[in-house]
């Protein structure tokens, strides 16, 4: 069932428990919206628990100052509950201990609030998703200041501008609209520190992470056109630099800062041998359909997949469809 912001403010204001959660992996978005929610519904007198399956990435740590994050197996159990999920609209996608510990509330109504597009819809789930929204944390703050009609203090105000700048990469990606920057505005004149949030999020890389990346620029290659680069990243590499798959998020991008290319395609090995695809396209080309072919998805200019096909084959079939796609041939 698809839901409306007005829907959502009544089932929160006559719910007294309230679990938020997230997709495994959390990134910035995902963490920002649950603290800026978390603190506003601590305010409304609801007993909040947040419930992730993966730590918060180290940049974000600052924002566990604002709120607590619990695991499945440390998170107080409870009977009755709203779940509010937040980034993600799929159960599969918050990780196999939070699911089990949801499935463990008897009494629960379940929201996913999201920017993603959905797929499918579960039995008994509500939806709010808004494909035109930057971030999940844009969704959040016109939760919070149209419906619930609370005010803003300088804990969630940070919480949101961390939202939307990680999903937005500093306002630089397309879906960033006037009215992100109009947020981000209001959100400055309320007094936070926007260059600290900034340098927060952008400027903690370990020398693991930036030597990696270094051995991914060392490796770009260009199709035929040039217009598509891609490159690949064996298990090995972040093995040696002591890196997580987290700490590669937003190495693509790099790729599409080369001029004339038009969609940047990162392949990255697992442990298990399989691979990471992810896609990003510069806002001419949508290449969702494509991931979604593979079993994945994303939105309509960034998207992702795994595949066990080997490397050669999955390579060169991604690069060729791609180089297809941009030279209309
Ligand atoms: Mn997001």
């Amino acid at each position: 069932m698809m839901m409306s912001l007005n829907c959502i403010k009544e089932k929160i204001v006559s719910s007294k428990n309230i679990i938020i959660s997230t997709h495994s992996a959390p990134d910035g978005d995902a963490i920002g919206s649950e603290t800026a929610l978390a603190i506003i519904l601590k305010k409304m007198n609801k007993n909040v628990v947040i419930v992730n399956q993966d730590p918060t990435p180290l940049p974000l740590s600052f924002l566990e100052d604002h709120a607590k994050f619990n695991y499945p197996s440390t998170a107080p159990k409870t009977e009755e509950a709203l779940v509010i999920i937040v980034d993600v609209n799929d159960l599969s996608k918050i990780g196999e201990q939070t699911k089990e510990y949801i499935d463990g509330i008897k009494n629960k109504d379940i929201i996913f609030i999201s920017h993603h597009r959905t797929k499918s819809v579960e039995n008994g789930c509500s939806y709010l998703i808004n494909e035109t929204a930057s971030s999940t944390g844009e969704i959040i703050y016109s939760l919070i200041k149209e419906e619930l009609n609370m005010d803003i203090d300088i804990k969630t105000a940070e919480a949101i501008y961390t939202a939307i700048i990680s999903d937005t990469k500093s306002f630089r990606y397309s879906r960033t609209t006037s009215y992100s920057h109009r947020i981000a505005a209001e959100l400055i004149e309320l007094g936070i520190d926007a260059e600290k949030i900034q340098s927060e999020v952008f400027g903690s890389n370990s020398l693991g992470q930036l030597k990696t990346l270094g051995c991914m620029l060392r490796d770009i290659e260009l199709t035929k056109s040039g217009k598509v680069a891609y490159v690949y990243i064996p298990y090995s590499t972040l093995n040696d630099n002591e890196v997580c798959a987290a700490h590669t998020k937003g190495f693509v991008n790099h790729l599409l800062t080369i001029k004339g290319v038009n969609i940047a395609v990162l392949f990255r090995e697992s442990p298990d041998k399989s691979i990471k695809v992810s896609i990003r396209s510069k806002g001419i080309h949508p290449i969702e359909e494509l991931a979604m072919d593979f079993g994945g998805g994303g939105h309509k200019f960034a998207a992702t997949f795994s595949s066990t096909l080997p490397k050669e084959e999955l390579v060169k079939k991604i690069t060729s469809e791609l180089e297809k796609l941009v030279t209309g041939k």
